[in-house]
């Protein structure tokens, strides 16, 4: 167990370690109940740090021997206290040898080694590796291993580690073995095992040098023909960063995993990348569009972390962005350029900015709400009491904002000699995210001082804009003002660097070209202006009429842009803005008004201008339907509830039921049309042309369903009939759940019945229902439902997918049934976070996240939940993951 009242680490407090370690020898003699470990560390004393004894950090392991070069540690050499073994030694080497007892079947914190469907698997990220055994688990510590995995043969007859295999063979008793090298020194969070049941799609390619290199895909034998994609990604992956970064696999051998029970998405552990199975497993029968879409982009994402992570990894947790942020950046540019080689020459300036739209959305909903709660905190954080708390949106996501506005600034060029300098200086080494801002300075000349305060603010910046057009000498000035809101333990901000790319539309909706003042020539329609004051005015000479602006294309920084809009500019940049990416954002500012203005009772009816600009929008053939599909669904429930002070769940959800039945219903006859028209035949094929006209036509049932049109209901029961893939299949049943349509229950046992053994697919069905609106009063509170669920023996609290599904979407994606007013979705959650919290603190803790920002709730809210807290908090033996957060909300 965790300590209870773990202390806070700071990142001022860094210090290296005394001691290192050189080499690992591991020998697993693996039992479900009582697996030995012995480990043989040649430990080397760090020239760089102060004196001191060797640390070994251990944690729910049970120590059956130690040995300091040989022999038994002498009298008063050795100490242990708070999860910390402590050895004096003298000289420069010593070999250290430790046996340990652990105990997989009776992991249920998937952390460390642990047991899923009779197999064997590790998770070491952050310090799992902890839980196997004594160890400096910290990821400046970077060691040469060999494992040698020993196990039953009939149970587990794949026997997999990290690098390369060195040799295998049998062992009396039915057991056998197989022994693994890695090449590359690595940190111990991405040591990884796996002894399992499995079978593998392999694949043999050429990298670019031309060596020959084995890629495994490895799943339970009845998924081989779920793989494939996984595989396909795999190499699309590889080509992408040999192509765009130079940068080859290094290792002879690459396998995936795919387990059931993981806490998170994947984990890019050293050549043997273990796999949520939800981001491996896809056939057309049982994944949808986005399904594919994901797995491409984990593939890809894990993939890229064996340079951007472990060949070059982090010196101390604080620094996790520098793997995370750039990481997510190179997944987000493979997806965009795999989309826009998919749509070819025409459509990939619209497919880059679909993409673009998926990363926006999710920033705004998930990170944005981070940023403006408890947790807050600068994509590299200052403390922490818990590391997998910080496992965030601000460090992924914002991260991931902050590299590319670097890209932005040094461009494309600029950005890759950049990474070239961060390789060239620190292969193999763990650092910092100073020294990655510093090569991308050194490579390009220039100096990125301030913008480093991107690393050290918390807090979503607020640019506001306003113009001034002098009709006499054709300027427009544009002024620029931006202010950091303050944040728990950082009450002012200084001014970023802030890229803001600019656009003037003229009368006639077209770009103008753009002459800043001393400037001799116009020059691109799009420039990128660099805010770095805390206001700055910009003047546009040569104009010939007052343009509107749009600003922060492409959403040029993570930022909330203040604009006074009146509608009819809005509608007008929504049928002209040049940068699609805004004419979506103009899209969702004009139904953000709509929708926040009928929650706040200021209006009664959705205008008519809106549902004319919608239409408009939405019937534009000139645009593809991907584009069309995300400028036709309305903002994210949760980015709206944070757009709300105070936030009043059921208003807003009583608002978007509006929207959605009268631009259903307005409607009625494009959407039934678009059914039509959008219709893909022939057998399914993941590609991203059809995904997007799918997308549409399931957007288009689930508007007429809400408005409860007759042909829309009847023609979503016959899709569900007759679907011939899961993109349409749940497109439909999602359509009848979320409309007052009889249908529906009936729709809903047909699916468990096809899919009653399919755990993935279930997920899907469990989800669907946690986050259902109550469409009509007649219908039970969600919450009823969900109890019901939970009792559905597909279903299992030990299993994080089926709690993100059932428990996670009714407490995150489902706000007015959540919230209900008289407090039992407040009651609930309690209950479930302190139950989940003996099982597995960090899926906890993601529960608990949850109610952080309650302070943002109406007060007849707040007095419910407030108690709730309290109750958490109180529970006997909670874990620090979860008083982290619930101790922040309280504060
Ligand atoms: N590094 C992985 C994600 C990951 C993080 C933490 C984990 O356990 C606490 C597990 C996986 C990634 O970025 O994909
Ligand atoms: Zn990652």
């Amino acid at each position: 167990m965790k300590t209870e009242h773990a202390p806070t680490i700071r990142r001022a407090d860094y210090q290296p370690l005394a001691w290192t370690v050189e080499r690992i020898d591991l020998h697993f003699s693996l039992d479900p109940d009582a697996t030995l470990v012995k480990s043989r560390m040649v430990c080397v004393r760090n020239p760089a740090a102060e004196e001191g004894p060797i640390r070994l950090w251990g944690e729910a392991l049970e120590r059956l021997s130690l040995l300091v070069e040989g022999a038994g540690p002498a009298a008063g050499t050795v100490r242990e206290a708070d999860g910390v073994l402590e050895i004096d030694a003298g000289g420069e080497r010593a070999v250290v040898e430790v046996t340990t007892r652990i105990d997989p079947r009776a992991n249920t914190t998937l952390s460390g080694l642990y047991l899923s469907n009779g197999g064997f698997f590790t998770q070491c990220e952050a310090e799992g590796f902890r839980r196997i055994t004594y160890f400096p688990d910290r990821p400046d510590v970077m060691a040469r291993y060999t494992v040698t995995l020993e196990a039953d043969r009939a149970a587990c007859p794949v026997l997999l580690s990290n690098g390369n295999l060195l040799e295998e063979g049998d062992l009396p008793g039915g057991r056998h073995y197989a022994r693994w090298e890695d090449p590359f020194p690595k940190p111990s969070y991405l040591f990884a095992l796996v002894a399992a049941k499995l079978v593998a799609l392999e694949r043999t390619v050429a990298t670019a040098s031309g060596r020959e290199v084995l890629l495994q895909v490895w799943v339970e034998e009845g998924n081989l023909d779920r793989s494939e994609h996984a595989m396909e990604s795999l190499i699309h992956s590889m080509r992408w960063d040999e192509e765009t970064f130079g940068l080859e696999l290094d290792l002879d051998r690459f396998m995936i995993v795919a387990v059931g029970d993981f806490n998170m998405g994947a984990m890019e552990n050293k050549g043997l990348n273990i796999f949520n199975t939800k981001f491996v497993l896809a056939k057309p029968d049982t994944a949808t569009d986005v399904d594919y879409e994901n797995i491409e982009s984990v593939v890809a994402h894990e993939y890229f972390h064996n340079w951007t992570g472990n060949r070059v990894t982090c010196r101390d947790w604080f620094q996790l962005t520098l793997k995370e942020g750039l990481t997510v950046f190179r997944d987000q540019q493979f997806s965009a350029d795999m989309l826009a080689r998919a749509a070819g020459p025409e459509g990939a300036v619209s497919a880059r900015a679909v993409k673009r739209i998926d990363d926006v959305r999710v920033l705004r909903a998930a990170q944005f709400a981070e940023d403006a709660g408890p947790m807050a905190h600068p994509i590299r954080p200052d403390s922490y009491r818990e590391i997998n708390n910080f496992y965030t949106a601000t460090v992924y996501e914002k991260g991931a904002e902050v590299i590319r506005m670097l890209h932005t600034l040094l461009g494309t060029e600029g950005f890759r000699n950049g990474m070239d300098l961060y390789f060239s200086y620190h292969d193999g080494q763990a650092v910092t995210c100073d020294d990655f801002v510093e090569a991308m300075a050194e490579a390009n000349g220039v100096d990125l001082d301030q913008f480093m305060r991107w690393y050290e603010q918390a807090g979503t910046p607020r640019v506001k804009a306003s113009g001034a057009w002098d009709a006499a000498s054709g300027t427009y000035a544009l002024t620029l003002a931006q202010h950091t809101p303050p944040t728990p333990g950082q009450p002012e901000k200084q001014p970023l660097v802030i890229p803001v790319a600019v656009g003037l539309i003229g009368p006639d909706g077209r770009d103008r070209p753009l002459r800043l003042e001393g400037e001799s020539q116009p020059g691109a329609t799009t420039r990128v202006l660099a805010l770095t004051a805390a206001g700055q005015t910009f003047r546009f000479v040569g104009l010939d009429a007052e343009p509107v602006p749009s600003l922060l294309r492409g959403f040029s920084a993570p930022v909330v842009l203040e604009l006074d809009e009146t509608d009819e500019r809005l509608a007008f940049r929504m049928a002209h803005d040049a940068d699609p990416f805004n004419r979506w954002d103009a899209a969702q500012r004009y139904a953000e008004r709509v929708i926040l203005a009928l929650a706040g009772g200021q209006a009664s009816a959705v205008p008519q201008a809106f549902v004319a600009a919608f239409r408009a929008l939405l019937n534009d053939a000139a645009l593809d339907p991907a584009f069309r599909a995300q400028a036709a669904a309305l903002p994210a429930e949760a980015y709206l509830l944070e757009r709300m002070s105070p936030a009043d769940p059921a208003a807003l959800r009583a608002a978007l039921i509006a929207t959605m039945r009268t631009l259903g219903g307005a409607l009625a006859d494009d959407w039934l049309a678009l059914i039509d028209a959008m219709r893909v035949d022939g057998a399914y094929r993941y590609h991203p042309g059809d995904a997007g006209r799918r997308a549409l036509g399931n957007l288009a049932l689930r508007y007429l369903a809400a408005a409860g049109d007759a042909r829309g209901l009847a023609a979503a029961s016959t899709r569900f009939e007759s679907a011939t893939d899961m993109t349409e299949r749940f497109g439909a049943l999602a359509a009848l759940v979320q409309s007052t349509s009889p249908a529906r229950e009936a729709a809903l046992a047909a699916f468990h019945e096809r899919y009653r053994d399919d755990a993935l697919v279930l997920d899907k069905w469990f989800a669907l229902q946690a986050g259902a609106w109550r469409w009509d009063d007649a219908v039970a509170p969600t919450l009823e439902r969900v109890r019901a669920l939970m009792a559905d023996a597909a279903f299992s609290l030990s299993n994080p997918n089926k709690v993100y599904a059932l428990l996670g979407t009714f407490f995150r994606a489902n706000a007015a049934e959540f919230h209900a007013a008289d407090g039992s979705g407040h009651a609930f959650w309690a209950e479930q976070v302190v139950a989940l919290d003996a099982k597995n603190p960090q899926v906890a803790a993601r529960m608990a996240r949850a109610l952080e920002n309650w302070c943002r709730y109406a007060p007849a809210l707040q007095s419910s939940i407030r108690p709730q807290l309290e109750r958490v908090l109180a529970a006997p033996g909670l874990s620090s993951d979860v008083q982290e957060i619930v101790g922040k909300a309280l504060a």
